[in-house]
Protein backbone atom coordinates (compact mmCIF):
# COMPACT_ATOMS: atom_id res chain seq x y z
CA UNK A 1 0.00 0.00 0.00
CA UNK A 2 1.03 3.66 -0.79
CA UNK A 3 0.00 6.85 0.86
CA UNK A 4 1.72 10.04 0.23
CA UNK A 5 1.72 13.21 2.50
CA UNK A 6 1.79 16.37 1.13
CA UNK A 7 0.79 19.85 0.48
CA UNK A 8 -0.82 19.08 -2.95
CA UNK A 9 -0.34 19.78 -6.25
CA UNK A 10 3.00 22.61 -6.07
CA UNK A 11 6.98 22.47 -5.40
CA UNK A 12 8.09 19.58 -3.69
CA UNK A 13 5.21 17.55 -3.14
CA UNK A 14 4.49 17.92 -7.03
CA UNK A 15 7.21 15.21 -7.88
CA UNK A 16 6.19 12.42 -6.50
CA UNK A 17 2.25 12.92 -7.12
CA UNK A 18 3.11 13.03 -11.15
CA UNK A 19 5.56 10.40 -10.60
CA UNK A 20 2.50 8.23 -9.14
CA UNK A 21 0.03 9.61 -11.89
CA UNK A 22 2.61 8.55 -14.65
CA UNK A 23 3.52 5.62 -13.53
CA UNK A 24 0.11 4.69 -12.81
CA UNK A 25 0.21 3.42 -9.83
CA UNK A 26 -2.84 3.71 -7.16
CA UNK A 27 -2.17 5.49 -3.63
CA UNK A 28 -4.03 7.16 -0.86
CA UNK A 29 -3.19 11.06 -0.84
CA UNK A 30 -3.09 12.23 2.69
CA UNK A 31 -3.42 15.84 2.47
CA UNK A 32 -1.10 18.05 4.68
CA UNK A 33 -2.49 21.19 5.47
CA UNK A 34 0.02 24.03 5.75
CA UNK A 35 -1.76 26.56 6.54
CA UNK A 36 -2.42 24.89 9.72
CA UNK A 37 1.05 23.95 10.20
CA UNK A 38 0.16 20.13 9.83
CA UNK A 39 3.49 19.49 9.66
CA UNK A 40 5.02 20.74 12.66
CA UNK A 41 2.94 18.51 14.39
CA UNK A 42 3.55 15.38 16.46
CA UNK A 43 2.01 12.84 14.22
CA UNK A 44 3.40 14.26 11.57
CA UNK A 45 7.25 14.63 12.93
CA UNK A 46 6.67 10.73 13.72
CA UNK A 47 6.37 10.30 10.39
CA UNK A 48 9.15 12.44 8.79
CA UNK A 49 11.52 13.89 11.81
CA UNK A 50 12.07 17.11 9.87
CA UNK A 51 8.71 18.20 9.76
CA UNK A 52 8.52 18.49 5.54
CA UNK A 53 6.74 17.27 3.03
CA UNK A 54 6.60 14.92 1.24
CA UNK A 55 6.76 11.58 2.93
CA UNK A 56 5.92 8.72 1.04
CA UNK A 57 4.27 5.28 2.87
CA UNK A 58 5.15 2.74 1.07
CA UNK A 59 3.84 -0.97 3.20
CA UNK A 60 4.82 0.96 6.74
CA UNK A 61 8.30 2.30 5.16
CA UNK A 62 8.50 5.46 5.36
CA UNK A 63 10.67 6.92 2.18
CA UNK A 64 11.47 11.41 1.99
CA UNK A 65 13.11 13.44 0.63
CA UNK A 66 11.09 14.17 -3.31
CA UNK A 67 13.82 13.48 -5.60
CA UNK A 68 14.51 10.37 -3.58
CA UNK A 69 10.70 9.08 -3.59
CA UNK A 70 10.64 10.01 -7.29
CA UNK A 71 14.10 7.53 -7.62
CA UNK A 72 12.71 4.95 -5.17
CA UNK A 73 9.00 4.17 -7.02
CA UNK A 74 11.26 3.92 -10.02
CA UNK A 75 13.29 0.93 -7.95
CA UNK A 76 9.77 -0.27 -6.55
CA UNK A 77 7.90 -0.67 -9.75
CA UNK A 78 10.15 -0.89 -12.36
CA UNK A 79 7.48 -2.74 -14.48
CA UNK A 80 5.13 0.83 -14.03
CA UNK A 81 5.98 2.86 -17.48
CA UNK A 82 9.32 3.87 -17.07
CA UNK A 83 10.70 7.40 -16.07
CA UNK A 84 13.91 6.85 -15.71
CA UNK A 85 16.30 5.73 -18.74
CA UNK A 86 18.02 2.07 -18.72
CA UNK A 87 21.16 3.31 -20.46
CA UNK A 88 23.47 4.18 -17.66
CA UNK A 89 25.26 7.47 -19.68
CA UNK A 90 21.51 8.78 -19.76
CA UNK A 91 20.54 8.01 -16.10
CA UNK A 92 23.49 9.91 -15.26
CA UNK A 93 22.42 13.14 -17.55
CA UNK A 94 18.83 12.69 -16.22
CA UNK A 95 20.62 12.70 -12.49
CA UNK A 96 22.68 16.17 -13.21
CA UNK A 97 19.44 17.52 -13.80
CA UNK A 98 17.43 16.28 -10.39
CA UNK A 99 20.62 17.12 -8.69
CA UNK A 100 20.95 20.63 -10.03
CA UNK A 101 16.67 21.53 -9.55
CA UNK A 102 17.26 20.17 -5.78
CA UNK A 103 20.86 21.87 -5.23
CA UNK A 104 20.84 25.34 -7.24
CA UNK A 105 17.40 26.17 -8.69
CA UNK A 106 14.78 25.16 -5.85
CA UNK A 107 16.27 27.28 -3.43
CA UNK A 108 16.13 30.57 -4.83
CA UNK A 109 12.64 30.15 -6.54
CA UNK A 110 12.12 28.95 -2.69
CA UNK A 111 13.17 32.00 -0.94
CA UNK A 112 11.50 34.29 -3.63
CA UNK A 113 8.26 32.50 -2.81
CA UNK A 114 8.86 32.97 1.16
CA UNK A 115 9.48 36.43 0.57
CA UNK A 116 6.40 36.83 -1.36
CA UNK A 117 3.76 34.20 0.48
CA UNK A 118 5.56 33.45 3.35
CA UNK A 119 6.30 37.06 4.76
CA UNK A 120 3.05 38.32 4.45
CA UNK A 121 1.48 35.34 6.44
CA UNK A 122 4.27 35.19 9.17
CA UNK A 123 3.31 39.04 9.69
CA UNK A 124 -0.16 38.09 10.67
CA UNK A 125 1.03 36.26 13.63
CA UNK A 126 1.44 38.27 16.96
CA UNK A 127 4.98 38.30 18.05
CA UNK A 128 3.74 34.57 20.46
CA UNK A 129 1.78 33.06 18.42
CA UNK A 130 4.99 33.16 15.69
CA UNK A 131 6.89 31.94 19.05
CA UNK A 132 4.95 28.92 19.66
CA UNK A 133 4.86 27.93 15.59
CA UNK A 134 8.59 28.46 15.37
CA UNK A 135 9.28 26.07 18.56
CA UNK A 136 7.75 23.29 16.97
CA UNK A 137 9.69 23.46 13.84
CA UNK A 138 12.51 20.67 14.33
CA UNK A 139 15.23 21.97 12.05
CA UNK A 140 17.21 25.17 13.02
CA UNK A 141 17.71 26.46 9.20
CA UNK A 142 13.74 26.72 8.57
CA UNK A 143 13.58 28.64 11.94
CA UNK A 144 15.77 30.75 10.82
CA UNK A 145 13.72 31.02 7.71
CA UNK A 146 10.58 31.85 8.76
CA UNK A 147 12.21 34.50 11.11
CA UNK A 148 13.80 36.26 8.15
CA UNK A 149 10.69 35.77 5.80
CA UNK A 150 8.74 37.41 8.52
CA UNK A 151 11.23 40.50 8.86
CA UNK A 152 11.54 40.54 5.35
CA UNK A 153 14.55 39.01 3.19
CA UNK A 154 17.38 41.63 2.91
CA UNK A 155 17.37 43.21 -0.68
CA UNK A 156 20.69 42.20 -1.37
CA UNK A 157 19.51 38.19 -0.93
CA UNK A 158 16.31 38.88 -2.84
CA UNK A 159 18.55 40.89 -5.73
CA UNK A 160 21.36 37.70 -5.85
CA UNK A 161 17.98 35.20 -5.60
CA UNK A 162 16.50 36.72 -8.23
CA UNK A 163 19.80 36.52 -10.01
CA UNK A 164 20.05 32.90 -9.76
CA UNK A 165 16.57 32.32 -11.00
CA UNK A 166 17.57 34.19 -14.49
CA UNK A 167 20.23 31.44 -14.90
CA UNK A 168 17.80 28.71 -13.99
CA UNK A 169 15.51 29.97 -16.64
CA UNK A 170 18.57 30.78 -19.06
CA UNK A 171 19.77 27.40 -18.44
CA UNK A 172 16.69 25.51 -19.08
CA UNK A 173 15.53 27.47 -22.03
CA UNK A 174 18.82 26.39 -23.67
CA UNK A 175 18.88 22.88 -23.30
CA UNK A 176 15.17 22.74 -24.48
CA UNK A 177 16.21 24.59 -27.08
CA UNK A 178 18.34 21.68 -28.37
CA UNK A 179 15.90 18.58 -26.90
CA UNK A 180 12.49 18.37 -26.39
CA UNK A 181 13.47 16.74 -22.65
CA UNK A 182 15.49 17.93 -20.36
CA UNK A 183 17.64 14.53 -20.30
CA UNK A 184 16.96 14.25 -24.32
CA UNK A 185 14.10 11.99 -26.40
CA UNK A 186 12.10 10.88 -23.39
CA UNK A 187 10.13 12.08 -20.94
CA UNK A 188 12.08 11.44 -17.29
CA UNK A 189 12.33 12.36 -13.56
CA UNK A 190 14.17 15.35 -15.37
CA UNK A 191 11.32 16.80 -16.45
CA UNK A 192 9.22 15.86 -13.32
CA UNK A 193 11.51 17.51 -11.56
CA UNK A 194 12.06 20.50 -12.95
CA UNK A 195 8.65 21.03 -13.95
CA UNK A 196 7.47 20.73 -10.11
CA UNK A 197 9.60 23.91 -9.54
CA UNK A 198 9.01 25.53 -12.78
CA UNK A 199 5.06 25.55 -13.53
CA UNK A 200 4.00 28.95 -13.00
CA UNK A 201 6.78 30.94 -13.73
CA UNK A 202 5.14 32.19 -16.76
CA UNK A 203 2.74 34.35 -14.07
CA UNK A 204 5.05 34.24 -11.30
CA UNK A 205 8.16 35.52 -13.27
CA UNK A 206 6.01 36.38 -16.28
CA UNK A 207 9.25 39.21 -17.36
CA UNK A 208 11.97 36.28 -17.63
CA UNK A 209 9.70 33.62 -18.54
CA UNK A 210 7.18 34.05 -21.31
CA UNK A 211 6.59 33.03 -24.69
CA UNK A 212 9.02 35.85 -26.60
CA UNK A 213 11.88 35.78 -24.55
CA UNK A 214 11.82 31.56 -23.25
CA UNK A 215 9.63 30.39 -26.30
CA UNK A 216 11.01 26.92 -25.57
CA UNK A 217 10.43 26.78 -21.80
CA UNK A 218 7.36 28.31 -22.06
CA UNK A 219 6.37 25.11 -25.01
CA UNK A 220 8.03 22.35 -22.18
CA UNK A 221 5.95 23.56 -19.84
CA UNK A 222 2.83 23.90 -21.46
CA UNK A 223 3.95 20.15 -23.30
CA UNK A 224 4.13 18.46 -19.44
CA UNK A 225 0.64 19.97 -18.50
CA UNK A 226 -0.92 18.74 -21.76
CA UNK A 227 -0.01 15.22 -20.52
CA UNK A 228 -2.98 12.64 -19.81
CA UNK A 229 -1.64 11.82 -16.58
CA UNK A 230 -0.28 15.29 -15.74
CA UNK A 231 -4.48 16.54 -16.16
CA UNK A 232 -5.87 14.07 -14.79
CA UNK A 233 -3.25 14.59 -11.42
CA UNK A 234 -4.45 18.37 -11.35
CA UNK A 235 -8.08 17.57 -11.95
CA UNK A 236 -8.32 14.70 -9.22
CA UNK A 237 -5.86 16.37 -6.42
CA UNK A 238 -8.68 19.37 -6.29
CA UNK A 239 -11.22 16.98 -5.20
CA UNK A 240 -8.89 14.01 -3.62
CA UNK A 241 -7.06 15.57 -0.94
CA UNK A 242 -9.18 16.09 1.96
CA UNK A 243 -7.61 17.37 5.44
CA UNK A 244 -6.49 14.55 7.43
CA UNK A 245 -9.20 12.95 9.50
CA UNK A 246 -11.76 13.59 6.84
N1 LIG B 1 14.63 18.45 0.28
C1 LIG B 1 13.25 18.23 0.63
C2 LIG B 1 12.61 19.58 0.86
C3 LIG B 1 11.18 19.45 1.31
C4 LIG B 1 10.55 20.80 1.52
O1 LIG B 1 11.21 21.84 1.59
N2 LIG B 1 9.23 20.76 1.63
C5 LIG B 1 8.50 21.96 1.87
C6 LIG B 1 7.27 22.02 1.00
S1 LIG B 1 7.69 22.18 -0.70
C7 LIG B 1 8.05 21.96 3.32
O2 LIG B 1 7.71 20.94 3.87
N3 LIG B 1 8.09 23.14 3.92
C8 LIG B 1 7.67 23.33 5.25
C9 LIG B 1 8.81 23.60 6.17
O3 LIG B 1 9.98 23.40 5.79
O4 LIG B 1 8.53 24.02 7.29
C10 LIG B 1 12.53 17.48 -0.50
O5 LIG B 1 12.92 17.62 -1.66
O6 LIG B 1 11.57 16.74 -0.21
Amino acid sequence: MLTLYSFGPAANSLKPLLALYEKGLEFTPRFVDPTKFEHHEDWFKKLNPRGQVPALDHDGHIITESTVICEYLEDAFPDAPRLRPTNPVEIAEMRVWTKWVDEYFCWCVSTIGWERLIGPMARKLSDEEFEAKIARIPVPEQRTKWRSARAGFPKEVLEEEMRKVGVSVDRLEKRLSESPWLAGENYTLADICNFAIANGMQFGYSDIVNKDVTPNLVAWIERINERPAVKEMFAKSKTEMPPRGE
